[in-house]
């Protein structure tokens, strides 16, 4: 059985990062074997402070919180340097989370394929690294080089070494894989299939639209990060006899770090690869939050240097209480010209939505 540890979550007052902050929280209690119950919420405007990430006021108040309401955890919803987490685990005495150790422990918790194993692996050194000459800094007391005079320098540079070596390992494990992956995906394109993939914000509803396209049954959920391994099925399209291959896959967040993105990048080669890319937004969210979803995923597609002339703009979840003057709004903001509108759970837009495939797929390959 679980067991629920009491935390509290710092984040930022904006209805956007303070939702979004939550839902991580609750996602990372899913599965894993202690899971989060959020006592208190603080937030700041800002949470770059140089000695806790939060002001030092705020860390006091946190501190005295803490201590009186028995919480096991203080989960930070921003990037925190070793520094800032030693100095507030040593204020409050209970263990500091930063967001992107929440984020790593949600992919932990459900990746289930071992490629997907290996890139959260290859992440958690990546996070690790250059945490370990700084970590021991801060516990030898000593202000100048890690562990300086004894023992601690050698057991630094002993840990430096075995993470280094580890991460060349899971790369090679990883880049095996990866040339399995290419003959597989080389192959397909070999058959002339055509690869149309769905992305998206996570919990935008790509795997809701593909279980229903393709009869699957993937897991779907309002947790984030339901989905972190690729699947691909093929798909008729209407009576037009055009078979094309669907992927579904890992979807994305705002304010992850590049090396996070680097190491999915091969579980997202195959989506990426596709003749057509549509682009999922939850249009039954508020507009705000729609516009920084649809920025972070464009932030992204560009840091992986998609093909924009191959992205369509997939408005999803229209059932939700989506009026059209809505929709004019939304796709007046995101300037998408003629976008298009879906419902997963109706069906509304789907049969137009394999027209749409036929017809690119058509240009695309003539
Ligand atoms: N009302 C409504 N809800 C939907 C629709 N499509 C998906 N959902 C809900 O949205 C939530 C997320 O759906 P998923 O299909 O898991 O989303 P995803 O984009 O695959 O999410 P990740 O795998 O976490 O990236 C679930 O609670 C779905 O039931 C829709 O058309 N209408
Ligand atoms: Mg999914």
């Amino acid at each position: 059985m679980n067991e629920s540890t009491k935390v509290v979550l710092v984040t930022y007052p904006d209805s956007f990062r303070l939702d979004e902050g939550k839902s991580l929280v609750e996602s990372s209690g899913t599965t894993i074997i202690d899971s989060y119950q959020i006592v208190k919420i603080f937030t700041q405007k800002y949470l770059n402070h140089s000695e806790y990430g939060l002001g030092a006021g705020k860390a006091e108040e946190i501190k005295e919180f803490v201590k009186q309401s028995k919480v096991g955890k203080i989960i930070v919803d921003e990037h925190l340097t070793s520094k800032q987490i030693h100095n507030l685990e040593k204020l409050t005495e209970v263990p500091v989370i930063d967001r992107e150790r929440l984020i790593l422990d949600i992919f932990y918790s459900r990746a289930t394929t071992t490629e997907a194993k290996l890139q959260i692996q290859l992440a958690e050194i990546k996070y690790e690294m250059p945490r370990v000459r700084e970590n021991a800094k801060l516990t030898s007391g000593s202000t100048e080089r890690a562990g300086k005079g004894g023992m601690g320098e050698y057991t630094v540079d002993v840990k430096f070494r075995d993470l280094k070596r580890q991460m060349s390992f899971i790369k090679e494990k990883l880049q095996d894989a990866r040339r399995k992956r290419n003959l597989y995906l080389q192959q397909r394109l070999k058959t002339g299939m055509p690869v149309v993939s769905l992305l998206g914000y996570t919990s935008s509803g790509k795997t809701t639209l593909f279980n229903l396209l393709t009869h699957e049954q993937k897991e779907i959920s309002s947790s984030l990060f339901t989905t972190l391994s690729t699947t691909t099925r093929s798909l008729k399209i209407n009576d037009t006899g055009l078979v094309v291959l669907l992927t579904d896959t890992v979807g994305f967040i705002s304010r992850l770090p590049t090396y996070m993105i680097e190491a999915f990048k091969s579980t997202l080669e195959e989506s990426l690869a596709a003749d057509l890319i549509f682009l999922l937004i939850d249009c039954s969210e508020k507009i705000e939050d729609i516009r920084i979803k649809y920025t972070s995923c464009w932030n992204i597609l560009d840091e992986l240097n998609v093909d924009k002339s191959k992205v369509f703009v997939i408005l999803s979840k229209s059932d939700n209480n989506v009026p059209q003057e809505r929709i004019n709004e939304i796709a007046n903001d995101l300037q998408i010209l003629n976008p298009m509108i879906i419902s997963s759970k109706t069906g509304y837009g789907i049969r137009k939505l394999k027209t749409m495939i036929a017809n690119n797929i058509v240009k695309v390959t003539s």
